[in-house]
């Protein structure tokens, strides 16, 4: 194992949401910007994601100026209040040029839309000081097969990556594959496609990759074996932590809510290879329940880094030597006890 660091943790504006889902309206009344940038400060967070447009509220009808202005003062508060952004997002599956794809849209006016939102947006993570880019590619996808070409649709991908790396020689990209929702099939849906889009780009160095548990449980995979994939690589660079229950809706549970055995090995990956050590964050991507009442709002967030903390005492007190021996004599029946009794404590 790695040696031991300390982990820094964060969330997004949108992990405090209102409890709406397609069926039904919101459950608690919203909240402001500021009031969440308090309760995260209040609650010993470190750092802020952002998508572009909670950084900069309604940015397409802004101008250039108007949006690295409100950038700058944005800034100017998070220094105040010591806490750092630790990336920014395009939001690119709300507006009306995005229905039919951002980068991969069959129209090629729209695919441009997307890529100057982008560039846009980089600007906003310089503002902010963060060369940090996260892309979840939301609508780069199909519904109907028909209706588009994948390896079409791959050139576009790197088309756009191409003009964001050029635009700004800092800049890292990192991908958030999602196999489904809101696509039937994403283009992009497993951190191995994610860094296979990297290699074909024209820096391939930073183009990296974002894990989130429950994407990788809604394509089939363990998230640890995903971590540790992208970790041999180097390339994983911030990460989702959460909960799913199957391959059903993204769920965005609280981390270990469903499978606390899950959540120990996607830390034991994370020790394994120092996730933390370079300066990345543990981001939980959350959201609380809809039967949540607004004074239990933050209890989701702050349960995920409990959790967090409680199974990293499990992982550096987990008897490795033992571990070793049982393995040595192919013991795993012993093996999985012992992961057992360890979790369950005396
Ligand atoms: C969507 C998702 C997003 C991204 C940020 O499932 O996880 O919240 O993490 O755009
Ligand atoms: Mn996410």
């Amino acid at each position: 194992m790695a040696k031991k660091h300390t982990y820094r943790f964060c969330f997004g504006p949108w992990n405090i949401s209102e409890g709406q889902d397609p069926y039904g309206p919101p459950t608690r009344p919203a909240e402001s910007f500021d009031w969440k940038l308090s309760q995260l400060k209040k609650h010993g967070f470190e750092a802020m994601m952002f998508h572009d447009d909670d950084a900069v509220p309604d940015l397409d009808d802004k101008s250039d100026r108007q949006v690295l202005q409100e950038a700058r003062a944005l800034r100017r508060r998070l220094d105040d209040l010591g806490i750092a952004a630790e990336m920014v997002a395009p939001r690119l599956w709300f507006a009306p040029q995005t229905i039919d794809g951002a980068y991969t849209s069959n129209d090629p006016k729209c695919r441009r839309y997307a890529i100057e939102r982008s560039l846009r947006c980089l600007d906003i993570a310089d503002c902010l000081g963060t060369d940090l880019i996260v892309l979840w590619l939301a609508r780069e996808g199909s519904y109907l097969r028909e209706s588009k070409n994948a390896a079409r649709g791959l050139d576009y991908l790197v088309e756009a990556l191409d003009r964001m790396l050029a635009h700004d020689q800092r800049v890292r990209l990192a991908i958030e594959p999602k196999p489904n929702e809101p696509m039937d099939h994403a283009y992009v849906p497993t951190i191995g496609h994610a860094l296979a889009v990297a290699g074909l780009t024209r820096d391939p160095k930073r183009v990296g990759c974002l894990i989130e548990s429950a994407h990788a449980i809604l394509a089939g995979l363990d998230p640890a074996d995903e971590i540790d994939f992208a970790m041999r690589f180097g390339k994983l660079w911030s990460l989702h932590l959460n909960d799913q229950n199957g391959l059903k809706y993204d769920q965005d549970r609280p981390f270990g809510n469903v499978s606390l055995r899950s959540a120990f090995d996607q830390i034991r990956a994370l020790e394994r290879h120092g996730y933390g050590s370079r300066g990345e964050y543990v981001c939980f991507d959350v959201h609380p329940f809809r039967t949540t009442k607004p004074e239990h709002w933050m209890d989701h967030l702050l349960n995920s880094r409990r959790t967090f903390v409680r199974l990293l005492e499990k992982v550096r007190s987990f008897d490795e030597r033992a571990a070793q021996r049982l393995i040595a004599d192919r013991n795993y029946q012993a093996l999985d006890q012992m992961v057992i009794e360890h979790l369950l404590g005396r």
